[in-house]
């Protein structure tokens, strides 16, 4: 994987004063909603599709589509951060908090980690006390629309306060975990916990 220069570019354009602490260092600013995926769009079928809550987990759960849509819903307006230095403001998401998703489960003392399970095998990690953050959702709207398939349809996760590879798209389930494992891109170079404002994109 080829390393980002240091957030010294002169190609940059500066962001307003009144949103500049909220652009992290190195990114630009973008009102467009860029594509990101490796792999093939994944077939969406909600007879078949499920949201599976396992692992460190009294007892495992396993979400139905009409289940799942059948939750309570929230609106989060979150900036949102690409490690390849593109930022988007203002995201309006729709969709289940991480909080009404864990009223479904009791977890077990020694869950502190959870790993994001996607479609097509993608996987993300993050800390217990990271995923939840009450800024984060399973979304499925998107500045008032249904997400297009290339951005998560029917379900994706969104984590603001990370780099955007931990919003996992297609999130088919959480399994918690006593230990911390390492997702697709935190195998393949990029930083276990990336934080944005920490510049924390490669391992
Ligand atoms: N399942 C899955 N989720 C994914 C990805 C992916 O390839 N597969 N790419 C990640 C990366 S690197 C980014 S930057 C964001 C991009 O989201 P977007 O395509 O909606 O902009 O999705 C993340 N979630
Ligand atoms: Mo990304």
């Amino acid at each position: 994987m080829k390393p980002f220069k240091k957030s010294t570019q002169s190609n940059i354009k500066a962001p307003r004063p009144e949103i500049a602490e909220r652009v992290p260092p190195g990114q630009a600013v973008t009102d467009k909603f860029p594509v990101l995926t490796h792999g093939d769009i994944p077939s969406f079928n909600p007879k078949t599709w499920d949201f599976k809550l396992s692992g460190a987990v009294e007892k495992p759960v396993t979400l139905t589509y009409e289940k799942f849509m059948s939750l309570p819903k929230v609106q989060v307006t979150a900036d949102f951060h690409c490690v390849t230095q593109w930022s988007r403001l203002n995201n309006v998401w729709e969709g289940v908090s991480i909080s009404e998703v864990m009223k479904l489960i009791t977890l077990k003392p020694e869950a502190k980690y959870v790993m994001m399970h996607a479609d097509e095998g993608y996987t993300t990690n993050l800390p217990l006390k990271v995923l939840l953050d009450n800024d984060v959702l399973f979304a499925y709207k998107h500045d008032g629309k249904d997400l297009e398939p290339a951005h998560g349809w029917p379900l994706r996760l969104v984590v603001p306060k990370r780099y955007a590879w931990k919003s996992a798209k297609w999130v088919r389930g959480l399994e918690f975990m006593d230990q911390d494992y390492p997702g697709f891109w935190e195998v393949n170079g990029y930083h276990n916990d990336g934080d944005p404002f920490k510049e924390q994109r490669f391992s």
